[in-house]
């Protein structure tokens, strides 16, 4: 079995560990969301991408979801002296990642060139790679205006009630080479619990992609991020309620329809489960709460069975 797994932010990032302890080395491509890019004093910042990688590699803040654990400001400190407002807190080691990925751009190198340098030195096994080489940029539209992803989640900290949401380059962005051959070589799609609208919708947005996955012939996998009606971390219940939607397991498996065969929602919405299969999905109901580590690998464990199960009929 060969699994492909599209992710984006905290939730992604858990079952991504879980999929790389439950999976061997070769089985597991991870593709994720670059709409949070954003520059910063000239420096490529790749956030979900850094939380993939910092996950597998052991060495993220675990509280905060994001960036390095037991990080340092100073440069940040030393920002503010000299008149700056640096609002999106870059850490020092982290700014060694931004560093390095932005030379290797500024150098004609592309995105997934620079993302395999870096999981490798950071000793990740697994091939974590960007949905498209091009730059697609999430951009909110708000009745505070359009904004650029990070200025609203956290410069604004999400508190903008959201109309919309564009993804600027996205028709002209042309998949990585690496998400085109893990979708003709994988056998298994898993969508991980991410955020729909910010983290899976600007995947699905390049060119090609909705269409390479309606027509995939293994076994679809999504799964909820928003248990009992809350999302576990993020604004995707905010979002799924702006945008008009349910703000339930169901609302996300609408934003699915058609792009999945198995949708797994958590043990507490059990009722919702034939809502969700008239969808024409499966609904899957497992415990899908990851605190622990051995959480992820359980969860990773049962859905690659799930898939492996549906394959053999
Ligand atoms: N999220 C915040 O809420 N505040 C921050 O200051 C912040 C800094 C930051 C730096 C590097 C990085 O890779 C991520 C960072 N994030 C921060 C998270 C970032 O906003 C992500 O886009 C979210 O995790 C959503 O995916």
């Amino acid at each position: 079995m060969k699994v492909l797994a599209l992710a984006g932010g905290v939730g992604g990032a858990k079952l991504c560990l879980g999929l790389a302890r439950a999976l061997p080395e070769d089985a597991l491509r991870i593709v994720v969301n670059t709409g949070d890019d954003e520059d910063f004093y000239g420096l490529r910042v790749c956030p979900d991408m850094d939380t993939v990688m910092y996950t597998l590699a052991g060495m993220s803040n675990t509280e905060t979801g994001w960036g390095i654990a037991g990080e340092s400001f100073t440069t940040l400190s030393a920002l503010e002296r000299i008149g700056q407002d640096p609002w999106f807190m870059l850490g020092d080691q982290d700014i060694a990642t931004h560093i390095v990925r932005s030379d290797i751009l500024r150098r004609g190198g592309t995105l997934s060139q620079a993302t395999d340098y870096l999981r490798r030195w950071l000793g990740v096994e697994r091939p974590i790679i960007p949905m498209s080489d091009d730059r697609v940029r999430t951009m909110v539209e708000t009745d505070a205006g359009t904004l650029p992803f990070q200025t609203y989640f956290v410069k604004l900290r999400c508190e903008p009630r959201v109309s919309d949401i564009r993804f600027a380059g996205a028709d002209g962005a042309a998949l990585s080479p690496g998400f085109s051959e893990s979708l003709d070589e994988c056998d298994v799609l898993v969508v991980c619990p991410s955020n729909p609208y910010l983290s899976v919708a600007p995947i699905l947005s390049v060119t090609g992609v909705r269409e390479r996955i309606e027509a995939f012939e293994g076994v679809r996998v999504a799964v909820s991020p928003i248990v009992g009606g809350e999302a576990l971390k993020g604004p995707a219940a905010k979002l799924l309620e702006e945008m008009g939607e349910d703000v339930s397991c169901v609302g996300v498996a609408r934003q699915y329809a058609g792009l999945c065969d198995i949708f797994v929602l958590d043990e507490v919405d059990r009722h919702l489960a034939d809502e969700v299969s008239a969808l024409g999905m499966e609904a899957l109901v497992l415990d899908t709460i990851m605190t622990t580590d051995e959480d992820k690998t359980r969860l990773a464990r049962e859905i690659a069975a799930a898939a492996s199960g549906r394959d053999a009929e």
